[in-house]
């Protein structure tokens, strides 16, 4: 057992490095007294009016409330830049790394930041944009994906950020939920030397019902190519920042004053507009950032994410910038021009700080040690995983190769929803265990909830459930509070349900075991079935449709999706491919289905209920483990699937 723990390296001390019994300490001030742990940790960020009411919160879904901070007041542009100028005004910001390691790098300092980030700032409000109007940012990874972020805050516009890789409709439906006012977009993308067409997209998105909300659509000019132009919709960003000043006024938010809007996909409907409000959620991005990266003054940090995601939010743009620290934004992939480039970036700009998703390690280990040995990687401090459970064949080759066996590594478990690390380990207190997220971030009370609805004590395994309010917690989601109290705080009335299921270790050590609702986890992305199902529903040929996820060498999940065809129809494999394209087009590439199979019929309950637990074992090849399949209402159903089944 001894050599799958790794203890806190010997000397490992820098001015925030935590220790094991300061970490003790604090985590039991924040159960015990979250007033004075979080008034405390609130100092770390510059208020117009400092908050004097801390925590005021209830889990019971009857009489559910969340707010923290709540007299206080702040704007997350000031704490991320304005108060940064004095001292670190000519520390970089933002580094940039483009697609193609033949195009030059750029370095953004907080004083270059500052302006660019006020002008646009200025620019959004002479466009009418106010404090709660909503803005869409369809962005490449570029810096101006951050200065369009902090430009909303600083005007108290409501940003949501729809990931580069998703499709018109996906853009359309989050502008109609969001009723979103502008459009901040770019003429093209660029990944792995191909382009993507962010600017036509949004014209086909604007196309569609309900998009009318939408008044203009600033353009920011990235790979230079012609695009369509709609005049008096249409606005260059380089013309309607040109003549603003470099000086805009932040607004005054109140802690509780929403931030953003982040859409995910849950198991059921379509994506929840998942809400973060101000105050408590820059406190513990900032604080976490600092405490579990081990932070110091002349870190290079590199977090690989796009910024569509929640990691890009609060590990790119808002932790890193609140602790005034370099950030690193990468416009490439992994593998592009070849299956080193990561570790070229690093030798490169000198990080120190690295942390990526568990899909991209596995993709990069099948690739061999000598593209990674070829390179120095000295700089490195720190290494990061994230999106997924690391299996702990590739934490050994992110720590022994990568690593060379000399970096902790931190594996951090948290969500969209929970706004900020939640488990994970404290790299100067925890000694880690390959696959183990490890201990809870001070405040976070998680809990297992076994079969029969009790919590387990001591070791065992069930449902992850958090216990009590933590500060970056989602609010609501934004329109339907209902939805948000039905999905979080019903399943296990009293607690927030994670949608995770875990395993705690004879050390308290919490192991995430992946979801246990119907989400699947495809390279660290969350697509929802019933997303798969009414996307493949939508084609005429379709009469039903039934997607489940299935255990993939790389991606972690692969999609496996079952199609019952309208009568009349036949399958081929023209149509599949058809299907498959069909999805790509509604969702995006990251939905991609890996398998399709014709299914003449699913299996149902006799309450018309698909049987996805069989489904799911169908499609991981296992017909011995179907259970009991005597409830439904046609067992021969089964026979056929498990005979024609698509893998081998
Ligand atoms: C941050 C993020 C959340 C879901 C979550 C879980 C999985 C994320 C993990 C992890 C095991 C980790 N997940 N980090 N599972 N270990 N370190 O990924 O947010 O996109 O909302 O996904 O991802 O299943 O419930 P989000």
């Amino acid at each position: 057992m001894s050599q799958n723990i790794y203890p806190v390296p010997e000397g490992f001390a820098g001015p925030n490095t935590i220790n094991a019994e300061q970490y003790a300490a604090l985590y039991a001030e924040s159960v015990d007294s979250p007033e004075t742990f979080w008034a405390k940790a609130a100092e770390r960020l510059e208020w117009f009016k400092k908050p004097t009411q801390i925590k005021d919160t209830n889990f019971d879904p009857k009489n559910f409330y969340t707010r923290w901070f709540a007299d206080g007041e702040l704007n997350v542009s000031v704490n991320c830049i304005d108060r940064h100028l004095a001292t670190r005004g000519d520390k970089t910001a933002i580094l940039w790394e483009p697609d193609s390691p033949d195009t030059p790098s750029q370095a953004i300092t907080y004083r270059q930041l500052s302006e660019r980030v006020n002008k646009l700032a200025n620019a959004l409000r002479t466009l009418g944009v106010q404090k709660g109007d909503r803005v869409t940012v369809y962005l490449p990874m570029i810096p101006d994906a951050a200065v369009a972020l902090l430009a909303c805050a600083r005007i108290g516009a409501i940003h949501n950020v729809v990931f580069g890789g998703f499709s018109p409709t996906s853009v359309a439906d989050r502008v109609r939920d969001s009723a979103a006012k502008v459009i901040i977009t770019a003429d093209e993308g660029l990944r792995a030397g191909r382009k993507v067409p962010l600017k036509a997209n949004v014209d086909a998105a604007l196309q569609q019902e309900g998009t009318q909300s939408i008044e203009k659509v600033i353009v920011l000019q990235h790979t230079g190519s012609d695009i369509a132009w709609q005049e008096g919709r249409d606005v260059w960003l380089h013309d309607i920042t040109a003549s603003e000043p470099a000086e805009c006024e932040p607004e005054r938010m109140n802690a509780e004053d929403p931030l953003f809007i982040l859409y995910t996909s849950g198991s059921t409907g379509k994506p929840k507009g998942v809400l973060h409000t101000t105050g408590g959620y820059l406190v513990q991005a900032a604080y976490t950032h600092e405490a579990i990266f081990d932070l110091r003054e002349d870190d290079i940090y590199w977090c690989t994410a796009d910024v569509g995601w929640v990691t890009g939010h609060s590990y790119i743009v808002y932790g890193p910038l609140a602790n005034g620290a370099t950030t690193l934004i990468f416009e490439g992939v992994p593998s592009y021009p070849d299956a080193s480039r990561f570790w070229q970036v690093v030798d490169k700009h000198l990080v120190t700080i690295f942390y990526t998703a568990p899909t991209a390690i596995r993709a990069l280990m099948r690739e061999g040690e000598e593209l990674v040995k070829k390179t120095s990687r000295k700089s490195l401090r720190i290494l990061g995983s994230v999106g997924e459970p690391i299996n702990p064949e590739a934490w050994r080759w992110y720590y022994d190769v990568v690593g060379e066996s000399r970096l902790p590594i931190v594996d951090t478990w948290w969500q969209t929803e929970t706004g900020a690390f939640m488990i994970a380990p404290i790299p100067g207190a925890i000694p880690t265990k390959p696959g183990s997220a490890t201990k809870p971030f001070f405040g976070v009370q998680p809990a297992l909830v076994n079969a029969e609805g009790e919590f387990v004590q001591g070791a065992g395994e069930g449902n992850l459930v958090i216990t009590d309010s933590w500060p970056a917690q989602a609010r609501t989601v934004y329109g339907d509070h209902q939805r948000f109290i039905d999905t979080y705080f019903s399943a296990y009335p009293g607690y927030y349900f994670t949608g995770d299921g875990a395993r705690r270790d004879e050390d308290g050590y919490y192991w995430i075991t992946g979801r246990v609702d119907d989400v699947i986890n495809v390279s660290g992305h969350r697509i929802g079935t019933a997303e798969l199902e009414s996307a493949l529903v939508q084609h005429p040929k379709v009469a039903e449709a039934a997607a489940v996820g299935f255990n993939h060498d790389l991606k972690g999940q692969g999609i496996y999706v079952y199609v019952t065809l309208v009568a009349g129809e036949e399958p081929s494999n023209e149509l599949q491919k058809e299907l498959v394209a069909h999805v790509r087009k509604v969702i995006g590439p990251i939905a991609t289905p890996d398998f399709l199979q014709w299914a003449p019929a699913l299996p149902k309950t006799r309450s018309g209920k698909i049987m996805r637990r069989i489904l799911r074992k169908i499609a991981e090849n296992a017909p011995d483990q179907l259970g009991d399949t005597s409830t439904l209402a046609d067992p021969s159903v089964v026979d056929t699937l498990v005979k024609e089944r698509h893998l081998t």
